[in-house]
């Protein structure tokens, strides 16, 4: 791994680790310490995803967590709470649908940071890239427990058609992953199935439970790395 890393500047999103600090997921362990073994085992992006947390305690682990991914010169978003981003200057967001709206994320954190927008659909990915998103995430892929209102399981072909429509679009550039069920034992079908290529492929794929409710987060981490790079996606 680099030794003098800009996250900011250039994320790498190809092990794209999402967390989840519900006890069904994370079990009785500590997120940072979880964190901290997947990070060892090769994630390169961290999003911190807590929907229940309350303000303080989001915070107080949002500066934790921030201190191990700068550590590993990793960039850290924050889910849903731009404001909670804000105030501890890690690098970014993630913002769904019926979050915050792109522009007045922007106001928010400023242009060196990174937005990102959850697309289901051709409509909500182009319209994210106009509204200057940094990355996309696709999905949802497969149905999966970790998150119960997913309405829209698309599929890879369906993530491949957003992407081809994304290309399409003069959008080939803007970065993407997909998320949503996938884990060590499908990663490399669903690589294969959504790439769009020449046009348009993956950079790299998101995951919740195959790293952060593994008996050994670093190994499962190391794994799906594996997976990225027999798919010739730079780590
Ligand atoms: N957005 C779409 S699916 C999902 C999110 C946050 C959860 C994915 O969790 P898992 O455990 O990787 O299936
Ligand atoms: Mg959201």
């Amino acid at each position: 791994r680099p030794t003098a890393p800009t996250p900011a500047a250039a994320p790498n999103y190809g092990v794209y680790l999402v967390t989840d600090s519900t006890p069904a997921i994370l079990g009785g362990r500590d997120l940072v310490q979880v964190v901290g073994a997947a990070l060892r085992g090769g994630v390169t992006c961290v999003q911190y995803r807590d929907k229940n947390g309350d303000r303080g305690a989001v915070v107080a682990m949002a500066r934790r967590l921030h201190a191990l991914t700068q550590r590993h010169g990793v960039p850290l978003l924050i889910n849903d709470r731009v404001d909670v981003a804000v105030e501890i200057g890690c690098e970014g967001v993630h913002i769904g649908q019926d979050d915050m709206n792109v522009h007045e994320a922007r106001k928010l954190v400023g242009q060196d940071k990174i937005i990102g927008v959850t697309a289901s659909s051709v409509d909500e990915a182009i319209k994210a890239c106009q509204d200057g998103a940094d990355y996309l995430g696709l999905g949802t892929v497969y149905a999966t427990a970790t998150k119960k209102d997913t309405k829209s399981i698309i599929g890879p072909l369906g993530i491949r058609a957003i992407l081809e429509a994304m290309a399409e679009a003069g959008h080939g550039a803007v970065p993407t992953v997909c998320i949503g069920g996938v884990n060590n034992d499908n990663a490399a079908e669903v690589l294969a199935q959504t790439s769009a290529a020449p046009a348009k492929s993956l950079d790299g794929v998101a995951v919740v439970s195959a790293v952060i409710a593994a008996d050994d987060p670093a190994e499962a981490a190391r794994h799906l790395a594996g997976h990225i790079a027999v798919a010739a996606i730079p780590l």
